[in-house]
């Protein structure tokens, strides 16, 4: 079913615009000026809208991606581009140096690339930018080229990030779930000792302001964890993280993508079992691993974390997560880890809703999800414009800073696919309507105030124009 309302003026026009300015010959840019390289889950978002513009520049967004994957399977989170100057984004490639520092983990030797990941959305994209076009994408190969390098992605992710021991990929990083700044993190990034100030320059705060990006200690704590991972040599099996966390959001996306990659198997007439198998086993762990009756919401497990955090159904924090217990010192000779244990992260992260995506998902629990997403916490079709990153009434809820409450186009675009997944078709109209009317009237924009649509962040934000210009494309409002 789709909503007769014409797409609101401006928007085709104006997000085919943003997607051809930032547009670099090979891929596509976040924002030339905040985000002046290729990044992973950007490009996979951009690619799912650009498909309706050129079918061929969304294969040649995703196979510029894929180009860069390492040996062992990994998909870095950011390709730079040798011709933008070092100092346009922190950290950059002298920070990460892939191509020494990653040699043995397999990094490509003349591209250089960060060496934690992003969300894997890229087999669903490669799988829609394929529909866009079927017979393009025959003759380029394109499936037959990506499908290899996806199923080595995923195994990746599934072998050498099931740092857990239950099923469930984990992250080393909170940039790594793509929320960077999340209230999710505040605890198990409380542990982490920041990099002192004055070891790096952030480029972030030229673009931005700083009362909407992340504090100077938070980044310190980035810089801190991304540093000890590289002098590692990016190497995932020794666990030595001092940030280890499953997250509903990744995971959600590793089965959707499953999924895809299932179809893909079977368009190339390839074993599509192994995937679908794959896809149930992770749904069965992400329920039995994640998900909170009681919060109606699938929460992060923080793998050195434990023990009781803030009660989320009665009022106020029953301990106070930043302060009182006692801090591990992981690097020092503290008790053995527990990794199939670790605990619940007391906070109600937009992540903790992405499940919604997931094609098995038990009913009960969906139908749980979105009720979740219409309550007082994420204020769907209620309070809220767009569904908020993180819970209106959480106690570090900030409309305006970076992931902690602000609305962000590509999570309300999952969410209104999952909607329409499991049943909820109004809802989703309801929310694509609302996803299309704010896209141009905040510019664009990076991130909005949930409850006004108010543009935050950067403008002519590259997913942004993507993802609506998609939704205006299944609405029938754009031929
Ligand atoms: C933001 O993350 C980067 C680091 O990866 C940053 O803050 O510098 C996040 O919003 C992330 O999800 C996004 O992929 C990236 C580029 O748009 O920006």
């Amino acid at each position: 079913m789709t909503s007769a309302r014409p797409a609101p003026t401006g928007l085709t026009s104006g997000a085919r615009r943003v997607l051809q300015q930032n547009w670099t010959g090979s891929c596509t840019v976040p924002s030339p000026g905040l985000y002046p390289h290729q990044w992973s889950w950007d490009s996979a978002f951009i690619a799912i809208g650009s498909r309706h513009i050129s079918p061929r520049r969304a294969q040649r967004e995703l196979e510029t991606l894929l180009a860069a994957q390492w040996g062992d399977g990994r998909i870095p989170h950011i390709v730079f581009n040798p011709a933008v100057p070092p100092a346009a984004y922190f950290p950059g490639p002298d920070f990460w140096r892939s191509a020494t520092a990653g040699a043995a983990a397999g990094a490509p030797r003349h591209t250089e690339t960060s060496g934690i990941v992003q969300p894997p959305v890229h087999a669903l994209a490669c799988l829609l930018v394929h529909r866009a076009d079927p017979r393009s994408s025959a003759r380029h190969g394109f499936l037959a080229r990506a499908y290899p390098r996806l199923a080595a992605w995923h195994r990746y992710l599934g072998r050498a990030r099931d740092l857990g021991g239950g099923g469930l990929v984990s992250v080393v990083h909170p940039w790594e779930p793509g929320m960077d700044n999340s209230p999710c993190w505040d605890a198990p990034l409380a542990r982490v000792a920041p990099a002192p100030p004055g070891t790096f320059r952030r480029a972030d705060l030229d673009h931005g302001a700083a009362s909407d990006r992340p504090t100077d200690l938070d980044y310190g704590r980035y810089v801190r964890l991304a540093a000890d991972y590289r002098d590692g040599g990016y190497a995932d099996h020794t666990a030595g993280s001092a940030f280890l966390v499953e997250d509903p959001g990744v995971n959600a996306l590793l089965i959707a993508s499953e999924h895809a990659l299932a179809e893909i198997a079977a368009l190339l007439g390839a074993d599509a079992a192994p995937h679908r198998t794959r896809a149930a086993d992770l749904t069965a762990a992400l329920v039995d691993r994640l998900w909170d009756p009681a919060a109606g919401l699938f929460l992060c497990r923080d793998l050195h974390g434990g023990g009781p955090g803030r009660d989320l159904h009665g009022g106020g924090p029953a301990r106070d997560l930043h302060g009182g217990g006692p801090v591990r010192d992981l690097h020092g000779g503290g008790p053995a880890r527990d990794l199939h244990g670790g605990g619940p992260v007391r906070e109600l992260g937009a992540a903790g809703l992405l499940p919604l995506l997931v094609p098995g998902l038990p009913g009960d629990i969906a139908a749980a999800l979105v009720r979740t997403a219409c309550g007082d916490h994420f204020g769907l079709g209620r309070t809220a414009r767009l569904v908020p990153s993180y819970d209106l009434l959480g106690p570090a809820f900030d409309p305006a800073r970076y992931w902690r409450g602000p609305a962000w186009f590509n999570v309300n675009w999952l969410l209104e696919r999952g909607l329409r997944l499991h049943g909820e078709p109004e809802r989703a109209d309801a929310l694509r309507t609302a996803v299309l009317e704010t896209a141009v009237t905040s510019g664009f924009a990076e991130y909005v105030d949930p409850y006004t649509g108010e543009a935050r962040g950067t403008r002519d934000f590259s997913w942004t124009a993507a993802l609506a210009l998609d939704l205006a494309v299944a609405a029938g409002q754009e031929p």
